[in-house]
């Protein structure tokens, strides 16, 4: 994600390895590079600053543990600081008070209006709100109200418009009444997207915001734009005093800058990520986890978020016993290549695992993984339960059915007998748990 940050850092990282300790000379050749790192990643220069000051004592004052090494303290310590400012700990929204008035602004294009249907849908998933509204308050672009329709309907969350209205500020009113009335407990308001210059539009947000009194107010940054929007973020914290940020496009090549500085900057927390263009493409920002990309540590906060929302704690303990008493058959592997399916792409979810994300196995070809799915699906319930020999007949009516060569069925059955005696050698759960640093399960 943080591709050119992440390497120089480790570069840093990698110079101190051979050091027997920490010293002062090492120290600051190693915070001044840490400092060039930061500065081309588009990190604020006096949040830069900053850091390099805490580093640096840090650092000295430090003394090494026996058991780590100069190079692991100081990517502790690294570690630490980014962690510290970016905020500390994860922070929610405030639902509080039902029903919660969100309002979402921004720049043009920076992902209001996705955000909105992400985060109804997101909170609806939490459990916490369960009778979502969206307002289209967007009036400035004329498809934006549909846009958010749309949206509406793919989530199954209504959508406040008003048909031919051209005051923002009326339909905002409206729909707090819409709220009202329809006893819903969540309404969340697009606006347009606006410069921090334009002072018609910015006069237009504050009259809204005066209309909503919303408990959050929350900035869209694209975290591609680097710092440019970090300073209109606080631009606009200035005029209309935002509850928080939410930061776009990390899916995207960024360099971390808007990660790294948007909290100082602004005073006001990082609270969501937009990931993707998929409306399920959003999670709580968590500075660990931020910490952990942007030093290519991988990402097992979410990864086992993931894990807790998609896998189910008996299927997988039943899976465990079959594994480790070879009795794990071909619809076993189904279930868990549609279980991970559902967790998102293999190669984001590899991506989240420690030491991945520099691996060139990056380069896992997907479709092999369906292909194995194909050949699963067009086998009889009793060739999925092993129940019978997978001869020669067989194999071509599953490749026939697959859509794939005899040759690839050929495969699959000597990988997953090889697969059997693999798995048996494998970390069971408790082990695995071990190795994420705490439970998979609530
Ligand atoms: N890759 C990626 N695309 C995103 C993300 N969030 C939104 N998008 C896409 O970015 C584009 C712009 O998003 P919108 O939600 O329309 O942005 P907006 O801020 O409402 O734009 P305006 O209303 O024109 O100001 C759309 O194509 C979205 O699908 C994200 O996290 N990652
Ligand atoms: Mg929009």
């Amino acid at each position: 994600m943080f591709g050119a940050l992440t390497n120089k850092l480790q570069g840093v990282f990698s110079k101190l390895t051979g050091k027997k300790k920490l010293t002062e000379e090492n120290i600051g050749d190693a915070v001044n590079e840490v400092r060039l790192a930061l500065l081309e990643a588009d990190v604020n220069y006096s949040v830069t600053k900053t850091l390099v000051k805490q580093l640096k004592e840090k650092a000295l004052g430090e003394d090494v543990f026996k058991s780590v090494t100069p190079g692991q303290q100081f990517i502790k310590i690294v570690h630490d600081e980014l962690i510290a400012l970016m905020g500390g700990l994860e922070e929610g929204i405030n639902l509080d008070n039902k029903p919660t008035v969100i309002m979402l602004c921004g720049l043009q294009g920076s992902g209001k209006t996705t955000q909105c249907a992400k985060l109804a849908k997101f909170l609806k998933k939490t459990g916490k709100v369960t009778k979502p509204l969206l307002a289209a308050c967007d009036l400035q672009r004329p498809a934006a109200v549909d846009q958010l329709k749309t949206l509406g309907q793919q989530i199954g969350v209504p959508v406040f418009t008003i048909d031919g209205e051209t005051d923002p500020i009326r339909v905002a009113r409206e729909a707090l009444k819409q709220m009202k009335e329809g006893e819903h407990d969540l309404l969340i308001v697009d606006t347009a997207g606006r410069l921090h210059i334009d002072e018609e539009l910015m006069q237009q947000l504050e009259k809204i915001k005066a209309v909503l009194n919303p408990h959050e107010i929350l900035f869209v940054a694209n975290a591609a734009t680097g710092q440019d929007a970090v300073n209109i973020a606080a631009e606009f914290n200035k005029q209309i005093a935002l509850t928080g940020s939410i930061l776009t496009m990390l899916d995207g090549n960024t360099r971390g800058g808007a990660a790294i500085s948007i909290r100082q900057v602004t005073g006001k927390p990082l609270k969501f990520e937009g990931i993707g263009e998929r409306i399920d493409d959003i999670q709580p920002f968590n500075p660990k986890s931020m910490a952990d990309r942007i030093l290519g540590m991988g990402d097992t906060i979410n990864l086992v978020r993931k894990a807790q929302e998609h896998m189910d704690k008996e299927e997988v303990e039943k899976l465990e016993k079959k594994i480790k008493t070879a009795t794990f058959t071909y619809e076993d592997y189904l279930k868990q290549i549609q279980a991970v399916k559902k967790m998102g792409s293999i190669k984001s979810l590899l991506g989240m695992l420690p030491g991945m994300s520099q691996m060139p196995a990056m380069d896992f070809d997907e479709k092999e993984f369906f292909k194995v799915e194909a050949m699963i699906l067009s086998m009889t319930p009793d060739e999925r339960s092993e129940k019978c020999e997978m001869l020669n007949p067989r194999r071509k009516r599953i490749a026939q059915g697959s859509g794939t060569k005899i040759e690839d069925v050929n495969k699959l059955v000597k990988s997953f007998k090889q697969a059997k005696q693999f798995f048996k050698n494998m970390p069971n759960m408790k082990q695995f748990e071990k190795m994420m640093g705490g439970s998979l399960w609530r």
